[in-house]
C-alpha cells in the first residue's frame, strides 16, 4: 500500500521509481520504515516532524486542525532512513472534512512500524487524547509515547502527567521533548530507528519529502490565511494552485485560489479595500519565495463553493479525500 503511494510521489517529484526498492549501495544492516505521529489537534506533530527534518514541510498553527494530509518526511543517515508521517489530529468529526481527515490519519497506522503518539504535556489528558489510545488500541506495532511541550510544563508537573498519560495506553517507550526548542530530539531520532527493520531505503537520499510544489504553496497560502483570519474562517478555507508559469528566469508567476463557503466570509478574507487579501499575499508570497528561492509573483483570488465542507465531489477537487496514494 504505502509502496504504492511512494511510487507516485516519486512521480508527482519527476524521479524514477526505485527498482522494486532496491538501491545497489546499501550497507549491511541498513535500516528503513515507517514512523506515525499520532494524536489529537494542536499538540505539535507537524513542529516535531520539521524540527527532525531540519526543515519547514508542514505548516504549523496555533489554531487546531491545521494538517489536512498525511505527509511524509524523510529523515536520511548513513545507515538507516525514517519515513515520518505527519498526519491530521484526531477529532471527533463534525463534517464530512472532518471525516476525511481521521480517515487519512488512520490510513497511515497499517504500515506503522512504530506510532509515535504525540500529547501536549503541559496540559492534563483530554477525551481526543483518550479518543487517540481507543484508535491505536490492536495497533500491531510498538507506540512510544511523545511528551511535547516540555518546556511549557512546570518541572514539579511532570511526573504527575507523565503518569496520566502513561496510564491512556500501554506504550513501549516514553519521552518528554520540545519540538520548540528541540529538547530530546536527538536521542529520540535514534530511539526511533531502533524500532526499524534491517531493508533497503523506500526514498532517494535527495527527496525529503513526497509533496508536490505545488501542494506546499498552496499549504503555505492556507497557512497565512490560519494566522490572519479567525473565527470559524480558518476551518471554512480551501487553496487551489491554478497556475504556476516561469515569467522569466527569477520570475514564477503563481495563481490560486482561496476558497470560503459563504459570500460572507469572502468579504472577510478580502477585507476592507482588499486589505486582508493583501496581507494575506504579503505574508505568503515571502515564505513561499525563501521555499523556492526565487521571486514570485502571487496572483491571488477569492473564491465561493457553498458548504464544501460536506460536498465530496469538492473534496476530492482539493485533496481532502482519501486518494489512491492512500490506500489500494
Ligand atoms: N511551547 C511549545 N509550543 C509548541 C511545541 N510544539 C508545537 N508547539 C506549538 O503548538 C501549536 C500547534 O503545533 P502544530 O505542529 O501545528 O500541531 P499539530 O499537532 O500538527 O496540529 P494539527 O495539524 O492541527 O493536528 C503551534 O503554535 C506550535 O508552535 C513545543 O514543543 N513547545
Ligand atoms: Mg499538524
Amino acid at each position: 500500500m504505502i509502496e504504492a503511494a511512494i511510487s507516485e510521489a516519486m512521480k508527482d517529484a519527476g524521479k524514477p521509481a526505485p527498482p522494486s526498492g532496491i538501491f545497489p549501495e546499501v550497507p549491511e544492516g541498513f535500516r528503513s520504515g515507517f514512523a506515525v505521529l499520532w494524536g489529537r489537534p494542536n499538540v505539535g506533530k507537524s513542529t516535531l516532524l520539521n524540527a527532525l527534518l531540519g526543515e519547514k514541510i508542514a505548516i504549523v498553527s496555533p489554531k487546531p486542525q491545521t494538517t489536512r494530509n498525511r505527509i511524509a518526511g524523510v529523515l536520511n543517515w548513513e545507515n538507516s532512513q525514517v519515513v515520518l508521517w505527519d498526519t491530521p489530529g484526531i477529532h471527533r468529526p463534525k463534517h464530512r472534512l472532518g471525516e476525511c481527515l481521521v480517515e487519512s490519519a488512520r490510513s497511515a497506522l497499517p504500515d506503522a512500524e512504530v506510532v509515535l503518539f504525540v500529547v501536549d504535556v503541559s496540559v492534563k489528558p483530554s477525551e481526543e487524547d483518550a479518543l487517540c489510545s481507543d484508535h491505536l488500541r490492536g495497533v500491531g506495532c510498538p507506540v512510544m509515547l511523545l511528551l511535547n511541550k516540555v518546556d511549557l510544563c512546570p518541572a514539579e508537573d511532570l511526573d504527575k502527567r507523565w503518569q496520566s498519560y502513561s496510564e491512556l495506553l500501554r506504550c513501549d517507550k516514553v519521552a518528554a521533548v520540545s519540538a520548540l526548542t528541540g529538547a530530546g530530539l536527538s536521542d529520540l531520532a535514534a530511539v526511533v530507528v531502533d524500532f526499524l527493520p534491517e531493508g533497503p531505503p523506500y526514498f532517494p537520499a535527495d527527496m525529503i519529502t513526497d509533496q508536490t510544489e505545488s501542494f506546499m504553496i498552496g499549504e503555505l497560502i492556507r497557512e497565512a490565511t490560519l494566522h490572519l483570519t479567525h473565527q470559524e474562517i480558518p476551518y471554512s478555507i480551501a487553496v487551489t494552485v491554478e497556475e504556476m508559469t516561469p515569467r522569466s528566469e527569477s520570475l514564477l508567476y503563481i495563481a490560486a485560489n482561496v476558497v470560503v463557503e459563504r459570500d460572507s466570509q469572502k468579504g472577510i478574507v478580502i477585507g476592507n479595500g482588499g486589505k486582508m487579501l493583501r496581507q494575506i499575499g504579503e505574508s505568503a508570497r515571502s515564505e513561499i519565495e525563501r521555499k523556492l528561492d526565487c521571486k514570485v509573483f502571487l496572483d491571488l483570488h477569492v473564491k465561493v463553493r457553498e458548504k464544501w465542507r460536506s460536498d465530496e465531489a469538492s473534496l476530492q477537487r482539493f485533496g481532502y479525500a482519501l486518494s489512491r496514494r492512500d490506500v489500494s
